[in-house]
């Protein structure tokens, strides 16, 4: 039986991960307008990703016999000052989705939902995964820099993301 209190709780974080989808592309559209394609690619994947995710809970949401319920989508911000700045906010924004995850978890937990604290295990690796690349990236535009050549060099890494 799932709970109306967590198909709530799930519905929210489909929200949260199509959030982030639009956050991500709104981002890499940024990075277009600032003549960096690999930083553009790199979000792109993220935008993907982030849709994956949400299906992920979608998918569970139907698989248990509950309702998906889709709420509105805030404007993602349109500027960010500097491709660090950039990177800030999507590890800060990850940080943020790793609060909501456990959030749920525990949510799941005191329901004795087990079905989905073991679908969560699968959010909570996820996000380990998320921070640090996000936190790597970032590492590297402060060591490297972000001008000139040091710029073409971390545009051209990023420019080799794969899907994973
Ligand atoms: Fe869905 O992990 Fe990022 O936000």
């Amino acid at each position: 039986m799932f709970s109306q209190k967590l198909q709530q709780a799930f519905n929210e974080q489909i929200n949260h991960e199509m959030a982030s989808s639009y956050l991500y592309l709104s981002m890499a559209a940024y990075a277009h307008s600032m003549n960096l394609p690999g930083f553009a690619h790199w979000l792109e994947l993220q935008y993907k990703e982030e849709q994956g995710h949400a299906m992920k809970l979608y998918k569970f949401v139907n698989e248990r016999g509950g309702k998906v319920e889709l709420f509105p989508i805030a404007q993602p911000p349109l500027d960010f000052k500097s491709p660090s700045h950039l990177f800030e906010e999507v590890l800060g924004h990850e940080r943020k989705i790793t609060g909501l995850i456990n959030k749920l978890y525990e949510t799941a937990m005191k329901e004795k939902d087990y079905a989905a604290q073991v679908l969560l295990h699968w959010f909570i690796e996820e996000q380990v995964e998320e921070e640090a690349a996000a936190s790597e990236i970032l590492e590297t535009i402060r060591m490297a820099g972000e001008k000139g050549h040091a710029l073409i060099m971390m545009d051209r890494q990023l420019a080799r993301r794969g899907m994973n």
